[in-house]
């Protein structure tokens, strides 16, 4: 029988290493094997589409979901080289599917490879970590197709057929020994699908999740690019300008700007490089800041609106209310910070500023209207920041005369090691009263709020030092607010909120998490924010343990673990948590409170952003936005005390 002899050369065996490599670490290359690492993969081969599209190739991408959990991704580009490379007797296909980083297909030339979160560490790490990946490419009039297992190629490059079309398409199956779960989250990916759409101006991207009995399709395609952006993520607000502010410049450092201003004080400023959301800001950011400042206190003093007497506007008086999205591309981006999402690139923030002081200052000419509003705005705020300034003073004034500078509501814990501390922020008295009771004092403080909290979304910042549902929060974690924030001075490692698993719960856990991701986001970015878990549910029965249920899903898993056990359902008591006032303290200890057996689940910026644009609709201006939102969720609210 004829014995394949895999001749393995130099570049082979560099090929394996490399892809072992990456199947032995893969949290290395995509940052985790979790769900957020599984989502990098598909983000990874359409970023493959998108630089396509940036080159100008490609005009469409779409994405499908398939049944079992196989993603498919295909583009109307011009289809990866097929032919064979003379040195390897590979194809270059085949190359950038096996070479690690073979995928920087734009790197020399005027193109920008965009990347995922984690900097395009390209198709071949998406092959490695897949059960097994196909390719077809439609080029040169044919249609070829290769496939891999585990990232090694199982079938080369052939000729299947004949096309006149072009493009690549990518099938592949994540390797489920690697992942903790395969099970893709639609809503996450179409989130990113959508968020490409604005910044790659006038691609159409389409995502269908194909798993469902009805098929759901969802297309995006933003002629406006970032114009489109802000208008999107202001859909509830009252607005200022209602056309958004647009600048763009192509050069070197390509620049794409959108403002637009609202009514409320919260200052949204969304930045990217090459794609990426570039979370923790950077020089793109602060030339962004800084031109936006010295524009308008330009405009102001020349158009007499600021006197000679007056001092400048401050940063963040101009920025309260502002929604703007800021692109650059950026070809040798050097990335900082804690999760590589600052850009470091100095030369940056000149180009950004150059760029954007003249366009801002001749749309401002252009639209007096707009600068008049926006100005009497910030004139506004900077008296606010006075009075908050004097409010703090107040505050502190008031609280370095008292004792006990913290609230009087707040039990603390003895230690003071903030790393080791953590205080649970409880909605409704009793419920803080059991937590009192059922804690651990030697670390865990417990801190009561009763009743609606203040809607932080009309209030500015002097009303937040002085509101006594907010002050408490404020004082116990220590650290002020806003630009004073100073994450260094935290109290506690962690700060949890445990709040019901009702509509009140989920009112009061909105504006908790929009008031720190507006005036505390160091503390949601270092990941100090929890949400405790409490149970939904409690099976009981005489001579048995309690079993309790946090999901649906486990009261279903409880039942049939119990049937298998020779326990009927109707030998069971089943009690339904409508409050965590429900439970005495023994009780609250162990299911929620007991770091040996509690869930607690970490806030992350994307939740804190989804809870911001959900408080926008539940408290902002639009009544029509309101009413849509608690209809489409109504089905979500159970025993909804009319
Ligand atoms: C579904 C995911 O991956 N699309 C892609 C191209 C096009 C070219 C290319 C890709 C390696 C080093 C060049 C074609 N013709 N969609 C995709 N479309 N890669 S990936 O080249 C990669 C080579 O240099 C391409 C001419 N130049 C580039």
């Amino acid at each position: 029988m004829e014995k394949y002899e895999h001749k393995y050369g130099a570049e082979q065996i560099q090929v394996l290493e490399g892809l072992e490599a990456v199947r032995k670490r893969p949290g290395m290359y995509i940052g985790s094997t979790s769900i957020r690492g599984l989502h990098h993969l598909v983000y990874e081969i359409v970023d493959n589409g998108v630089d396509e599209a940036l080159a100008g190739y490609c005009t469409e991408i779409n994405i499908a979901i398939e049944k079992g959990n196989i993603i498919s991704v295909e583009d109307n580009g011009r289809g990866i080289p097929v032919e064979i490379h003379p040195k390897t007797g590979i194809s270059t296909a085949e190359t950038v599917y096996t070479v690690l980083h073979a995928g920087g297909k734009f790197g020399g030339d005027s193109g920008y490879k965009v990347s995922g979160g984690l900097h395009g560490v390209g198709a071949s790490v998406v092959n490695a970590l897949s059960a097994w990946t196909e390719v077809t490419i439609q080029r040169d009039g044919g249609i070829y197709q290769m496939r891999f297992e585990k990232g090694k190629t199982v079938k080369k490059l052939e000729k299947i057929g004949e096309s006149s079309k072009t493009g690549t398409k990518v099938r592949f199956l994540a390797d489920d020994t690697i992942f903790e779960t395969t099970d893709y989250d639609f809503e996450t990916l179409e989130t990113r699908i959508r968020e490409i759409a604005f910044l790659t101006k006038g691609l159409k991207l389409t995502i269908e999740d194909q798993r469902l009995e009805e098929p759901k399709k969802s297309e995006f395609c933003f002629e406006g690019g970032l114009k489109s952006f802000v208008e999107y993520l202001n859909k509830n607000k009252e607005k200022i300008n209602k056309d958004p502010i647009y600048i763009e410049k192509n050069g070197d450092v390509p620049v794409e700007i959108a403002i637009q201003y609202t009514t409320n004080y919260s200052e949204n400023i969304y930045s990217f490089v090459n794609n990426i959301n570039t979370i923790e800001g950077g020089t793109h950011l602060e030339g962004f800041k800084r031109s936006l400042t010295k524009v308008f206190n330009d405009y102001a003093r020349g158009h007499n609106i600021l006197k000679d007497k007056d001092g400048n506007l401050q940063g963040e008086d101009i920025r309260e209310g502002i929604t703007a999205v800021i692109s650059v591309k950026v070809k040798e981006p050097q990335f900082e910070g804690q999760t590589k999402t600052k850009l470091g690139n100095s030369e940056v923030t000149g180009v950004v500023m150059s760029m954007m002081n003249e366009a801002l200052a001749s749309f401002l000419e252009e639209n007096p209207n707009v600068a008049k509003a926006v100005l009497e705005k910030c004139i506004s705020a900077s008296r606010a920041r006075e009075a908050a300034r004097k409010a703090r003073e107040l505050v502190r004034r008031k609280s370095a005369l008292e004792t006990t500078t913290l609230p009087g509501k707040l039990a603390d814990c003895s230690s003071k090691v903030a790393e080791e501390c953590e205080v649970y922020i409880v909605e409704g008295d009793s419920a803080g009263g059991s937590a009192k009771q059922g804690r651990d004092r030697r670390y865990q403080a417990i801190l009561p709020l009763w009743g609606k909290m203040l809607n932080v979304e009309k209030a500015r910042a002097d009303k937040i030092y002085g509101n006594d549902k907010l002050n408490p929060v404020i004082v116990a974690v220590g650290a002020g607010i806003g630009s004073d924030f100073d994450i260094t001075k935290i109290r506690y490692g962690k700060v949890i909120i445990m709040a019901d698993a009702d509509v009140d719960g989920a009112h009061i856990r909105t504006l908790l998490l929009t008031f720190f991701f507006r005036y505390m986001r160091p503390l949601i970015e270092n990941g100090n924010v929890f949400l405790a878990q409490p149970p939904l549910y409690k099976l009981s029965k005489k001579g048995m343990e309690d079993v309790y249920c946090y999901t649906d899903e486990d009261l279903d898993k409880a039942y049939k673990d119990l049937e298998g056990k020779g326990i009927a359902r109707d030998q069971l008591g089943l009690q339904r948590y409508k409050g965590l006032g429900e439970m005495n303290p023994e009780q609250l200890w162990e299911t929620t409170m007991n770091p040996e057996t509690r869930i607690l689940v970490k806030v992350t910026m994307e939740d804190a952003i989804k809870a911001d644009e959900t408080f926008n609709i539940l408290m902002g201006d639009e009544v029509e936005p309101r009413r849509e939102f608690i209809q489409k969720n109504a089905k979500y609210v159970k025993n909804l005390d009319v």
